[in-house]
Order: structure tokens, then sequence, then C-alpha cells
């Protein structure tokens, strides 16, 4: 098949959940054509059948706000008629789905059918997607889209409660590989210089947004930490990083803190961790926390949205309610008392991971395509 892939290309889990879906087609032999306004950040190396391209907006002095989703329309109908595309597949509903719903009416008065997949990955429908101003163009992008499907039971429950919809939407969740991939090895040199006298790591990654609760995550490291020697390493970058580093600098606990930014290949570098943390708001999946999981990483997670779909409780790690940091930070100590429990909750967790292993999940996905193209 020959297919469109329409995503943010940022460190956003859409945006890796659409890269790591489109290069694992391509590794089957399908043609795929990424479309989005950078190369996608996980893009880094073109493989075979991997085509890319961008969107480019002029900065006219005319637009104050450079009309993207206008130039994304244009672009996908340049594609779908210059690849011969048999699909197009949009990760996040804004602006993705609206631009893709008007690229399928161009074509089709031209006489070309091209159908569209919505998938929905979280904020798109309960951050950002439920704000009055969106609702209207959402609800109507996500009725005209040939197929929609939802990360997660939860966030498919939050979209018909949320839109003027009653589509049909198919859960297809999240993914890691495992079958036919190498584990990450860990990386000991890494963990030496992080933990040089056998320290338990505690990592978190995200993009560092209110809705990550990021003093939660801190606040839990703090009570571990005035119990057992521990470090805290918190991956990615985002608004509400430099609050963390604040507090850890006024409660002491700066030495024990590994800022490591955007990293490219966090994988390897969580798979040195002892703990994931991930005390989020709200989550439609947790892509961090299955990723965590595939790297051997128990999981202490809020049981919010879609989080319990991932992280099952007392196997792969914990879950607590919203904000009960005294309950997360107990939990992590049940973890990481004692090496044998650790050894017993890091080999959980990578059974976890395997009940989303890519081989069971890309089949429903190529299935989808099939069942749309005529
Ligand atoms: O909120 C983010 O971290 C980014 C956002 C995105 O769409 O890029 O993540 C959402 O989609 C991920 C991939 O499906 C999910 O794993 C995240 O749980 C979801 N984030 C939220 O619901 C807050």
């Amino acid at each position: 098949m020959n297919i469109g892939i329409v995503c943010y290309p940022t460190y956003g889990g859409s945006g890796v959940v659409a890269t790591e879906l489109g290069m694992a087609l391509a590794a089957k032999g399908h043609e795929v054509h990424f479309i989005s306004y950078q190369q996608p950040v996980r893009l880094d190396n073109f493989k075979e059948n991997i085509h890319y391209h961008e969107v480019n907006v002029s900065d006219y002095p005319l637009f104050d706000y450079p009309p993207y989703e206008l130039v994304l329309s244009s672009k996908l109908v340049d594609v779908v008629k210059f690849a011969q595309l048999d699909i197009l597949h949009v990760h996040y509903a804004i602006p993705h789905a609206s631009a893709a719903y008007m690229a399928r009416e161009i074509l089709r008065s031209e006489g070309i059918e091209v159908p569209y997949i919505t998938t929905l990955h979280g904020t798109d429908i309960t951050l950002v997607g439920k704000d009055s101003s969106f609702e209207p163009v959402i609800s109507f992008a996500i009725n005209q889209s040939d197929a929609v499907t939802a990360v997660s039971e939860s966030l498919k429950q939050d979209t018909y409660d949320h839109f003027r919809t009653e589509r049909k939407i198919e859960v297809i969740p999240n993914f890691v590989c495992i079958h036919g991939c190498d584990s990450p090895e860990v990386d000991l040199d890494l963990k030496n210089r992080i933990a040089p006298n056998g320290e338990r790591i505690i990592a978190h990654v995200s993009n560092f947004r209110k809705v990550k609760r990021i003093s939660d995550v801190t606040a839990i490291f703090h009570k571990v930490h005035n119990k057992m020697p521990s470090k805290l390493l918190l991956i990615g970058d985002g608004p509400e990083l430099h609050n963390a580093e604040v507090y850890c600098r006024e409660n002491g606990l700066d030495h024990d803190l590994v800022v490591m930014g955007k990293v490219r290949d966090t994988e390897r570098v969580v798979s040195i961790a002892d703990l994931f943390l991930l005390p989020s708001e709200f989550e439609s999946f947790g892509l961090a926390a299955l990723e965590a999981m595939r790297a051997g990483v128990p999981v202490i997670s809020s049981n919010t949205g879609g989080i319990p779909e991932v992280n099952e409780d007392g196997f792969s790690g914990y879950l607590s309610n919203v904000g009960d940091i005294e309950d997360m930070a107990n939990k992590s100590m049940s973890i990481l008392a004692d090496n044998l429990t650790l050894q017993k909750f890091k080999m959980q967790a990578f059974e976890q991971a395997k009940k989303f292993d890519l081989e069971k999940i890309l089949p429903k996905y190529e299935a989808l395509y099939e069942s749309l193209i005529k």
C-alpha cells in the first residue's frame, strides 16, 4: 500500500507513535510518506520505502497567524496525486483531521478517492479539543473521517463524552517493538556515572507540561530520597522543568538530580533506571510508561485516563490516585526496598510490555487500511 502519515514532528507521544508505525509499515514493504512541518525526530535514519514531504508555510506579512492547515491540505492533495497514495492516516485531530477532510474533498472534486483515518491521541480530545472554540470543527472532522481510532478505551469514552459523534471508534493501543527488536542493553557506564554508589535511579520522561504534575515527581523523589540513597533522572524538556530544578536546589536534592534534556534514544537512557514515575493529572495512554516497561523498568503512576489499561496495579508497578504523593512514595519504596522485589517487578514490567508488542498491533492498522481501500 501507499500510505500517507500526517503527524507532529516533535517529541510528543503522537508523533513518536506515528513515526514508529510508519517505519514498521515501511519495513514490511509498504511505501510510507510522512507529511509534517519538520522531519519527525525519530525518523533519523531513512530506510527503504520511507519518504518525507515538508509543509512550508510562508511568512507573508499579512498573516499574523500563518495558515498552516490550508498549506497542509494543499500539500496532502499534491502528495496524494504525485505519490498515488491509497490512504491518509492522520495522528492528532487538530488540525490534521480537518486538513485531511479538505484534501479528500478537493481530490474528490477531481475524481480521485482517498480515504482518511483519524487517530485520536489524547490532548486533542481531552484538553484542546473540548475547548468550545474547536469543538464544531473537530466533531465534524471526526464524523467525516473514513475511520477513527483511539489509543485507549478511556480515550474512546472521552471522545463520546465531549464531542457530538456516534461514530464507531476502534481502539488500537500504542505499541513497543519486542519481537524482532533487540532489548536495549543497560549502559553500565552511564549507570555507574549517574549512580556511582549503587543509588536507586528514579526516572521521568515527558514534555514537562502542567498535566504531567512535575511537582509530584520531585515531591515523591524527595520522600524516597529521605529514606534511601537515590538519584532523580529527568529526561525531556518543557515549561515545568525549571521549577523542578528550583525545588531540588531549595531542598538540597540538586546533587542527586540529573537533567538529561531532550534525548533521541530515550530507551537506552531509561533502561538504566530502577523505577519510572508518571503521576499525570491526565493521560490517555502513557506511552512513556510503556516504553519504560519495555526497558524492564516498573512504573508508579496515577490511575487516571488510559493509564490503568497500560500499567497493571501490583504487577508492572502500582497505581495511585492523582496527587496522592504519600501513596506513590510508599509504593515506590516498596518496590525499591530490596533487590529481590525490584528484580521481580522489573521482569513483570517487561512481561506487561509484551502485551503491546508491535507484532500484535501492526496487523490491526493494516487490516483497517485494507478495509477502506477500494
Ligand atoms: O501529552 C503529551 O505528552 C503529548 C501527547 C501527544 O499527542 O503528542 O500525548 C498523548 O498521546 C500519547 C500517544 O498516544 C499518549 O501516550 C499520551 O498519554 C497522550 N497525552 C495525554 O493524554 C496527556
